[in-house]
């Protein structure tokens, strides 16, 4: 199938309604794109371009990072953010929006090289990529690392305010507690809430069992009058309040809200991995295949695999860092999961054709 008739189908889904993951699933059936010259990784590109337009999660890239990067290579640096996977897939879906640089979690990659969305790297301008660990390189949802850089990794969980709450949060049930009515938040995200309901059940967060899709919609359903809103990043502030006592949370957000906290007093955020296990996540750099400044693109994804600039970025988002090379360079350094939460960990997979279950229980949940 050609770019534009993939374009066009994707233009028109949305016109009928289509969700992006009903799209993808659509696009990947269709077969991979025609080879494109953006996909040859030995290709040479033109000289640094004076432009660069990054779409990222919100606190993520440090601000001296993007500024400093600017300065060095003489480039005028654009950051764009959303919230979610799903917000990310949608912007691009519809035409790129125009990004050079975006930061896909590493189970979005299979999908968007399928919808034909991303450009192979070129090998040539990543000269820091041996800085990256081992277990973070070569991973199944892109072998060969052809088309990402591993950026960040994190876990989801239980943020909660331990001066607030009679007791520490254990489980995903916490969700369903009338006592806390009001004071919670999950986030904005089929696969966080629906994975985190699965695993309350003892399923995987990666299930298309009918039956098991049904009870977590059910626990999605009893869990929805007790939350103040869906809300993911920007719930930090409202932990910081006390307006929010429990939220579903990454943890270097949560771990971002219990040093604001602290600056003002106390520091009484605190974050739980459910005792039902969770999900585990690799958040990567990578580069759409409509970019128009590619070559600003791997300078940039060469700079962010520097040490010193992984070292940065950790310092200031507190998630994990995937550079080896940075490790002793971060004052507290994230420590991998221990082997016992390691045992309760899964890594999202791709959800294929039944993406669109999925996407129909999430939509029947907000509208109820
Ligand atoms: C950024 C958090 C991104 C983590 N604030 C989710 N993949």
């Amino acid at each position: 199938m050609s770019p534009l008739s993939r374009r066009d189908l994707v233009t028109r889904g949305l016109a009928l309604g289509l969700s992006w993951s009903s799209l993808a699933a659509l696009l990947q059936a269709c077969g991979p794109a025609t080879p494109r010259a953006s996909d040859d990784p030995d290709a040479t590109l033109g000289a640094v371009e004076p432009e660069l337009h990054i779409y990222t999660w919100s606190d993520y890239l440090a601000p001296e990072v993007v500024r400093d990067f600017g300065e060095r290579f003489h480039v005028r640096v654009s950051v764009d953010t959303s919230e979610s996977n799903e917000e990310m897939v949608a912007k691009l879906a519809v035409g790129g929006g125009g990004y050079d640089v975006i930061v896909p979690s590493s189970y979005l990659l299979p999908v968007l090289t399928g919808m034909g969305a991303l450009q192979v790297l070129k090998r040539r301008y990543l000269t820091g990529l041996g800085n990256v660990a081992p277990t973070f390189r070569d991973t199944p949802n892109d072998p060969g690392g052809r088309y990402a850089v591993p950026f960040a990794w994190g876990t989801t969980g239980i943020a909660y305010r331990s001066d607030l709450v009679a007791a520490p949060p254990t489980s995903w049930g916490v969700f369903e507690d009338p006592a806390l009515s009001g004071r919670m938040t999950m986030m904005d995200e089929a696969r966080e809430v629906l994975g985190a309901f699965l695993r309350y059940r003892g399923h995987s967060l990666n299930s298309s069992v009918p039956a098991e899709l049904a009870a977590a919609r059910a626990d999605a359903l009893v869990a929805k009058p007790l939350l103040k809103a869906y809300l993911s990043a920007p719930v930090k502030a409202q932990l910081v309040a006390g307006d929010v006592w429990v939220a579903q949370l990454w943890n270097g957000d949560t771990y971002q809200a219990r040093a604001e906290q602290a600056r003002s007093g106390a520091g009484t955020i605190a974050f739980a991995l459910p005792t039902e296990g969770s999900q585990l996540w690799l958040d990567t750099l990578a580069i759409p295949a409509t970019a128009a400044h590619p070559r600003a693109a791997h300078e940039f994804l060469d700079y962010c695999l520097r040490p010193e600039v992984a070292a940065a970025n950790a310092a200031f988002n507190r998630y994990g860092s995937p550079n080896e090379a940075a490790q002793r360079l971060i004052t507290e350094p994230i420590p991998y999961p221990s082997a016992a939460e390691l045992a309760r960990l899964e890594y999202l997979k791709d959800l294929g054709r039944d993406a669109a279950t999925w996407d129909r229980i999430w939509t029947e949940v907000k509208a109820s």
